[in-house]
Protein backbone atom coordinates (compact mmCIF):
# COMPACT_ATOMS: atom_id res chain seq x y z
CA UNK A 1 0.00 0.00 0.00
CA UNK A 2 1.52 3.32 -0.85
CA UNK A 3 1.45 6.08 1.40
CA UNK A 4 -1.47 8.06 -0.04
CA UNK A 5 -3.63 5.02 0.11
CA UNK A 6 -3.01 4.96 3.66
CA UNK A 7 -6.42 5.58 5.63
CA UNK A 8 -5.52 5.17 9.06
CA UNK A 9 -2.91 6.31 11.17
CA UNK A 10 0.58 5.81 10.95
CA UNK A 11 1.61 7.68 13.68
CA UNK A 12 0.27 8.19 17.51
CA UNK A 13 0.84 11.43 19.22
CA UNK A 14 -0.01 11.87 22.90
CA UNK A 15 0.94 15.00 25.28
CA UNK A 16 0.16 14.53 28.78
CA UNK A 17 -2.11 17.73 28.96
CA UNK A 18 -3.52 21.00 26.54
CA UNK A 19 -0.66 22.67 28.19
CA UNK A 20 1.87 20.59 26.19
CA UNK A 21 0.05 21.47 22.52
CA UNK A 22 1.91 24.39 21.59
CA UNK A 23 5.34 22.83 21.91
CA UNK A 24 3.94 19.31 20.69
CA UNK A 25 2.01 20.73 17.17
CA UNK A 26 5.43 21.03 16.22
CA UNK A 27 5.24 17.39 15.58
CA UNK A 28 1.85 17.29 14.21
CA UNK A 29 3.46 19.93 11.70
CA UNK A 30 6.14 17.83 10.37
CA UNK A 31 3.64 14.66 9.74
CA UNK A 32 1.11 17.25 7.70
CA UNK A 33 4.35 18.37 5.54
CA UNK A 34 4.98 14.95 4.79
CA UNK A 35 1.45 14.10 4.24
CA UNK A 36 1.32 10.86 7.24
CA UNK A 37 -1.80 10.48 8.56
CA UNK A 38 -1.66 10.76 12.58
CA UNK A 39 -3.92 10.57 15.05
CA UNK A 40 -3.03 13.56 18.25
CA UNK A 41 -4.77 13.13 21.58
CA UNK A 42 -4.51 14.22 25.43
CA UNK A 43 -3.84 11.15 28.16
CA UNK A 44 -1.74 11.44 31.29
CA UNK A 45 0.12 8.68 32.91
CA UNK A 46 -0.88 10.09 36.16
CA UNK A 47 -4.39 11.22 35.56
CA UNK A 48 -5.66 9.12 33.11
CA UNK A 49 -3.50 5.75 33.63
CA UNK A 50 -6.39 3.45 31.88
CA UNK A 51 -7.13 5.70 28.90
CA UNK A 52 -3.44 5.69 28.08
CA UNK A 53 -3.35 2.43 28.17
CA UNK A 54 -6.14 2.29 25.89
CA UNK A 55 -5.25 4.54 23.57
CA UNK A 56 -1.82 2.57 23.17
CA UNK A 57 -3.69 -0.76 22.63
CA UNK A 58 -6.45 1.34 20.09
CA UNK A 59 -3.50 3.03 17.99
CA UNK A 60 -1.45 -0.45 17.57
CA UNK A 61 -4.86 -2.40 16.34
CA UNK A 62 -5.77 0.87 13.69
CA UNK A 63 -2.49 -0.22 12.07
CA UNK A 64 -0.01 2.47 14.03
CA UNK A 65 3.45 2.17 13.50
CA UNK A 66 5.01 4.99 15.61
CA UNK A 67 3.79 6.51 19.05
CA UNK A 68 5.28 10.02 19.87
CA UNK A 69 4.42 10.53 23.38
CA UNK A 70 4.82 14.34 24.74
CA UNK A 71 5.30 15.19 28.62
CA UNK A 72 6.45 17.65 30.99
CA UNK A 73 7.66 17.19 34.90
CA UNK A 74 7.84 13.89 36.07
CA UNK A 75 7.19 12.85 32.74
CA UNK A 76 6.14 9.11 32.67
CA UNK A 77 3.98 9.32 29.68
CA UNK A 78 6.22 7.86 26.77
CA UNK A 79 8.05 5.13 29.47
CA UNK A 80 4.38 3.93 30.59
CA UNK A 81 3.33 3.45 27.18
CA UNK A 82 6.52 1.76 25.91
CA UNK A 83 5.75 -0.77 29.06
CA UNK A 84 2.81 -1.53 26.83
CA UNK A 85 3.35 -1.94 23.65
CA UNK A 86 5.91 -3.54 21.23
CA UNK A 87 5.86 -0.35 18.56
CA UNK A 88 8.82 2.07 18.68
CA UNK A 89 7.61 5.03 21.16
CA UNK A 90 9.83 8.87 20.60
CA UNK A 91 9.88 10.47 23.81
CA UNK A 92 9.25 14.43 24.03
CA UNK A 93 10.27 16.08 27.32
CA UNK A 94 8.28 19.31 27.43
CA UNK A 95 9.22 22.32 29.13
CA UNK A 96 7.05 24.35 30.93
CA UNK A 97 6.86 23.88 34.85
CA UNK A 98 9.58 25.31 37.57
CA UNK A 99 13.00 23.16 35.98
CA UNK A 100 11.99 24.06 32.31
CA UNK A 101 12.02 20.39 31.04
CA UNK A 102 15.13 18.92 32.94
CA UNK A 103 12.54 17.05 35.25
CA UNK A 104 10.89 16.02 31.89
CA UNK A 105 13.92 14.75 30.37
CA UNK A 106 15.32 12.72 32.85
CA UNK A 107 11.97 10.57 33.62
CA UNK A 108 11.85 10.58 29.70
CA UNK A 109 15.33 9.12 28.91
CA UNK A 110 16.58 7.43 31.47
CA UNK A 111 14.43 4.31 30.87
CA UNK A 112 15.62 0.99 33.02
CA UNK A 113 17.01 -1.28 30.54
CA UNK A 114 14.60 -3.34 28.41
CA UNK A 115 11.93 -0.81 28.06
CA UNK A 116 13.55 1.53 25.09
CA UNK A 117 12.08 5.59 24.73
CA UNK A 118 13.97 6.96 21.69
CA UNK A 119 14.21 10.54 23.73
CA UNK A 120 14.11 13.77 21.90
CA UNK A 121 15.93 16.94 22.98
CA UNK A 122 13.42 19.27 25.05
CA UNK A 123 10.64 21.47 23.69
CA UNK A 124 9.69 22.05 20.24
CA UNK A 125 12.94 21.35 18.95
CA UNK A 126 12.38 18.10 20.21
CA UNK A 127 8.81 17.63 19.14
CA UNK A 128 9.86 18.36 15.68
CA UNK A 129 12.72 16.44 15.81
CA UNK A 130 10.48 13.49 16.75
CA UNK A 131 8.17 14.00 13.85
CA UNK A 132 11.25 13.47 11.58
CA UNK A 133 12.09 10.91 13.24
CA UNK A 134 8.82 9.14 12.82
CA UNK A 135 9.14 10.14 9.30
CA UNK A 136 12.49 8.09 8.82
CA UNK A 137 11.33 5.73 10.44
CA UNK A 138 8.29 5.11 8.09
CA UNK A 139 10.61 5.87 5.22
CA UNK A 140 11.84 2.29 5.40
CA UNK A 141 8.25 0.68 4.66
CA UNK A 142 7.26 3.85 1.95
CA UNK A 143 9.72 4.92 -0.20
CA UNK A 144 7.87 8.07 -1.34
CA UNK A 145 9.16 9.34 2.15
CA UNK A 146 12.72 8.57 1.69
CA UNK A 147 12.23 11.42 -1.67
CA UNK A 148 10.71 13.71 0.82
CA UNK A 149 13.46 13.55 3.14
CA UNK A 150 16.06 14.49 0.74
CA UNK A 151 14.10 17.33 -0.71
CA UNK A 152 13.73 18.39 3.17
CA UNK A 153 17.86 18.17 4.06
CA UNK A 154 18.22 20.00 0.69
CA UNK A 155 16.58 22.73 1.71
CA UNK A 156 17.81 23.22 4.95
CA UNK A 157 21.66 22.84 3.35
CA UNK A 158 20.21 25.65 1.01
CA UNK A 159 18.79 27.89 3.97
CA UNK A 160 22.39 27.91 5.62
CA UNK A 161 23.99 28.72 2.65
CA UNK A 162 21.13 31.74 2.44
CA UNK A 163 22.32 32.90 5.54
CA UNK A 164 25.63 32.61 5.13
CA UNK A 165 25.23 35.04 2.08
CA UNK A 166 23.63 37.61 3.83
CA UNK A 167 26.85 38.36 6.42
CA UNK A 168 28.23 39.47 3.10
CA UNK A 169 25.29 41.61 2.69
CA UNK A 170 25.81 43.36 5.77
CA UNK A 171 29.24 44.25 5.41
CA UNK A 172 31.46 40.93 6.42
CA UNK A 173 34.01 39.69 4.38
CA UNK A 174 34.65 36.24 3.09
CA UNK A 175 38.06 35.44 1.96
C1 LIG B 1 2.33 16.79 32.76
O1 LIG B 1 2.15 17.81 33.67
C2 LIG B 1 1.76 17.30 31.48
O2 LIG B 1 2.34 16.65 30.39
C3 LIG B 1 2.08 18.76 31.50
O3 LIG B 1 3.33 19.02 30.88
C4 LIG B 1 2.22 19.04 32.99
C5 LIG B 1 1.23 20.01 33.55
O4 LIG B 1 -0.09 19.71 33.16
P1 LIG B 1 -1.26 20.77 33.42
O5 LIG B 1 -1.29 21.03 34.91
O6 LIG B 1 -0.95 22.01 32.64
O7 LIG B 1 -2.52 20.11 32.94
O8 LIG B 1 1.72 15.62 33.16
Amino acid sequence: MTLTEQKTPLVGIVMGSDSDLEKMAEAAKVLEDFEVPFEITISSAHRSPERTLAWTEKIKAAGGQVIIAGAGRAAHLAGVIAAHTTLPVIGVPVDGGPLNGVDALYATVQMPPGIPVGTMAIGSGGARNAGIYAVQILALQYPELEAKLQAYKTKMSDGVAEKAARLQEVGYQNY
